[in-house]
Formats: C-alpha cells, sequence, structure tokens
C-alpha cells in the first residue's frame, strides 16, 4: 500500500531520529535484524547513516535484508541502538528479499570460511565491519582527492590497457589486444609522469594490475593506487613531505567523519609527526642485523625487517612510521634517478628511491625520477629493457620535463593497516586473488 502519508512524508535518515523527538517519521532502508513475539513486533532498519530499532503490531515482517519503508512516532528509548525508537504505524515492503542471507548480516563476528564469506561478499559485504572498513577508504580516498587539489594538483586517467610494463619484473597480466600483445597496466607509472609537462602537480586514483602468483595477506592482482607526481621538485625529500602532509590531512579527515566507523572496528587512528624519520636502507639492513638479530636476505627489506624497524620506531621514537630512503639501483625501477654523491657528482650504485612503512608494511614506494633524455636512454641500456618498447615513454624527455618525483600508495594496504584488517583482501570490496575472480 502507498499511503498518503507515505509520499507526504520526506525521508528521514536514522541518525536524524534525535532531532524528530515526537514527530512522525518516515524512514527507507535494509530491514537488519526483525524479531516477532506474537503479538508485538521488533524491527532494525539499516540506512546508509545507521540502524534504528521499530517496534510495532500486527507487522508482517519480510525476509532479512528486504528493502522497507516505515513510518512511525519517535520515541527517546534508553536500551534502542542511537537511544531512539520508532513506534511503528507502517510497514511496506519495497523489495521483498526471496532467499535469507547465507549468514546474519547483524552479527559481528561469523563463524565461517573466509572463503565462503568472499564467495557471498555480493551480501556479506553488507556486514557493519565491511561496510565501515569500505567507508573508512572512501574517506581516506576523499581526504588524498582534497588534500592534493588544495596544494594544486590536477586530477588524471591514465589508460589501464598498455602496451608495456612500467614497473618490469614478471608479475603482469597480458591480454589480446585485438591480435596484438598487450597488457593491463602495473602503475600509472610512466604516464603520470608524462602530464607533469602538462599541469606539473598530477595524481589519480584507479586501479592497477599485479599478476602476482603468490598468496600473501599484503597482495592483491587488482589494487587501488593512490598515485602522485610532482614537478619543480629539489629532491625525493620534498616528496616526502608532500606524502607527511597528505598522510595528516588523511588522518584529520577520518577523524572528523569516520568516528562511528573507527569506533565500531575498535581502530585508533596514528599521529603523523610533522617530519616522519628516515633511515636509509643501507642503515634499516644493518639496524634489524644488530638490535633483533634479523639477517635480511636479498636487495630489499623482507617482510619479517620491515615489522622489525617499524617496532623499532615505535618503541624509540613512538611513531607508526618511518621513511626508507636512497634505495641501491639494483632494488629500484629504470625510471629512478640516482642519489648524488657530497660532491655533488651522481652515485651510480644508490638511488633517490624510499619506501614509507606503517605499522609494520610497506604502504609506499616513491622516489625521484631521471629527467633528462640521455640519462634514461642510459638507464634502460644499463637496465637491458627494450628502448623500442618503452619509446612511447621516452620521448617526453626529448622536449623537456623538468626535475620531478612522486609516489603511491596501496589504498588497501594502508586501509587494512589503520583498521587491524589482517589481509588486504578485506579492505576491498570484491577482491582478486589468485583463485579469485568472482564474485
Ligand atoms: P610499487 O610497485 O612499490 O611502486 O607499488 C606502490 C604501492 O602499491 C602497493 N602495492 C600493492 N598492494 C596490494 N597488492 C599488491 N600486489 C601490491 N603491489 C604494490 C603497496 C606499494 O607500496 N610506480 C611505483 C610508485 C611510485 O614510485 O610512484 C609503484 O608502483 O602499498
Amino acid at each position: 500500500m502507498t499511503t498518503a502519508a507515505s509520499t507526504q512524508l520526506q525521508r528521514t535518515l536514522t541518525r536524524e531520529l534525535p532531532q524528530h523527538e515526537g514527530q512522525t517519521v518516515k524512514l527507507l532502508g535494509f530491514l537488519h535484524a526483525r524479531r516477532d513475539l506474537g503479538g508485538v513486533q521488533f524491527l532494525v532498519l539499516r540506512d546508509r547513516s545507521g540502524l534504528a530499532q521499530g517496534v510495532g503490531a500486527g507487522l508482517d515482517l519480510p525476509l532479512p535484508e528486504s528493502s522497507i519503508e516505515v513510518i512511525g512516532k519517535v520515541k527517546a528509548h534508553a536500551k534502542a541502538p542511537g537511544g531512539y525508537e520508532v513506534q511503528v504505524e507502517s510497514l511496506r515492503v519495497l523489495t521483498p528479499a526471496v532467499e535469507p542471507p547465507p549468514v546474519e548480516i547483524p552479527k559481528m563476528e561469523w563463524n565461517v570460511n573466509p572463503e565462503t564469506l568472499l564467495d557471498y561478499r555480493v551480501v556479506t559485504v553488507r556486514g557493519l565491519k565491511e561496510r565501515a572498513a569500505l567507508k573508512v577508504q572512501a574517506e581516506l580516498v576523499a581526504a588524498f582527492r582534497d588534500h592534493l587539489t588544495a596544494e594544486g594538483f590536477t586530477e588524471i586517467s591514465t589508460p589501464k590497457i598498455v602496451s608495456a610494463g612500467a614497473e618490469g619484473g614478471a608479475n603482469l597480466f597480458p591480454i589480446d589486444y585485438f591480435g596484438h600483445p598487450a597488457y593491463l597496466a602495473q602503475s600509472p607509472q610512466l604516464y603520470k609522469q608524462i602530464m607533469v609537462g602538462v599541469f606539473e602537480r598530477v595524481f589519480e586514483v584507479a586501479p592497477v594490475y599485479r599478476a602476482e602468483e603468490h598468496a600473501t595477506s599484503r597482495h592483491l592482482n587488482e589494487y587501488l593506487s593512490l598515485d602522485v607526481e610532482m614537478g619543480f621538485i629539489e629532491s625525493e625529500e620534498d616528496v616526502m613531505d608532500l606524502e607527511t602532509r597528505v598522510l595528516a590531512a588523511i588522518m584529520a579527515r577520518l577523524k572528523e567523519r569516520a568516528q562511528p566507523e573507527l569506533a565500531l572496528l575498535g581502530a585508533a587512528l596514528p599521529e603523523v609527526p610533522a617530519h616522519i624519520p628516515r633511515i636509509t636502507l643501507l642503515e634499516a639492513r644493518q639496524l634489524v642485523t644488530e638490535k633483533y638479530g634479523h639477517a635480511v636476505g636479498g636487495k630489499d627489506l623482507d617482510p619479517e625487517a620491515e615489522r622489525l624497524l617499524s617496532q623499532h620506531y615505535a618503541e624509540t621514537q613512538g611513531t607508526d612510521f618511518v621513511f626508507v630512503t636512497k634505495y641501491p639501483r639494483a632494488a629500484r625501477p629504470f625510471y629512478t634517478h640516482a642519489d648524488h654523491n657530497a660532491d655533488g657528482s651522481l652515485n651510480p650504485d644508490l638511488t633517490r628511491g624510499f619506501d614509507l612503512l606503517f605499522r609494520g608494511i610497506e604502504i609506499t614506494s616513491g622516489g625521484q625520477r631521471i629527467h633528462e633524455y640521455p640519462m634514461l636512454q642510459d638507464s634502460i641500456a644499463e637496465y637491458r629493457l627494450n628502448p623500442e618498447s618503452l619509446a612511447g615513454y621516452t620521448e617526453v624527455f626529448k622536449y623537456g620535463m623538468p626535475p620531478h618525483g612522486g609516489f603511491a600508495i596501496g589504498a588497501e594496504r594502508l586501509t587494512a593497516k589503520l583498521l587491524g584488517i589482517s589481509n588486504v583482501r578485506y579492505a576491498r570490496a570484491f577482491p582478486r586473488d589468485r583463485h579469485r575472480l568472482t564474485p
């Protein structure tokens, strides 16, 4: 039935109930929970702003998750969520669910195999914790955009179908592009640099693709990359300072706009120091070996070394962040600028590339890039890359590019570490991993 009352009333959100005590309101949402005690029925309606309890008599409650409209009077009720209750005068089912959800959506913990939860992600993602994590991520992305826009950056959109890899390595997804070989973009790296020649300061928020064969708690095959590139820098220090300001803006916005979600998830926001500590990769490796007895394998830091280095900074300086700087050439892509010696000459072994660790894990890579055409050609040769396949990128350097640098934050890693989520897959609505292509 569409009653006259339902069409006349404006929609009220559940979080607005306190302003409507004593009034008749119309709520729209999902039937989050229901209980029928014979003569009296209780319901919880969930809308985008929260939850509201309703109580009524003679109500015919549909299956949970049905879309409903509730009209009723608002009364203060200490035991109801939010402190108010709606005395239901009419309940209208807008869309009835035809099957109950596979898990009870209102429960805070589901004792179910995590893979099964992902199989049913289309509806399990409605869970309050799942929704809260994605909401925090949305605010985080909004803060990233807003802050950079305020610093004069322009948002760009670069191709995700590309002819060559930007980061090197074997983790490219090949695709068939009308009979020609092509790949899914690993990173907007080369295009964001080209766009510095247009706008000086650019950013992009878009998914990127990595054919990671291994299943870890930190790798996805598709993740949201928060990319930044800035022209006319002095050195990578300017880039690290920029990232520090971006992170501070993100935390400030979450503090202001995501309190309910953070509280629900029991998450504590980190303080972003005005100057995030910096340590060179060589010193970092030495430190974890000497202090913790951990011998680091490979050229980079391994996950255990990242964890220990973060632990050291948490213990000694009370911060969750540390920049690891001056990566050796062998651990960085061809586009990374060499570091300078004290006399100003180039050091062929070290670069101006850095990583940012947050709570034990790398959330960012960045650095200063090569901006001079001959130096870039030399680097491509040294890395034994095919100059022809990179010609579309290197060409722009013939026409003049300013000194520049940038960074990329993996949105899921940052979200997961902020919220205490143990696997990045749960910081994405529909994760893609080695074995998962649906939903
Ligand atoms: P890099 O390859 O280090 O650098 O990636 C940057 C950040 O992206 C995140 N990340 C991932 N997140 C989830 N799953 C993955 N498989 C994955 N791989 C990377 C991490 C990482 O720190 N072009 C450079 C960035 C730059 O220099 O501007 C790049 O892509 O948080």
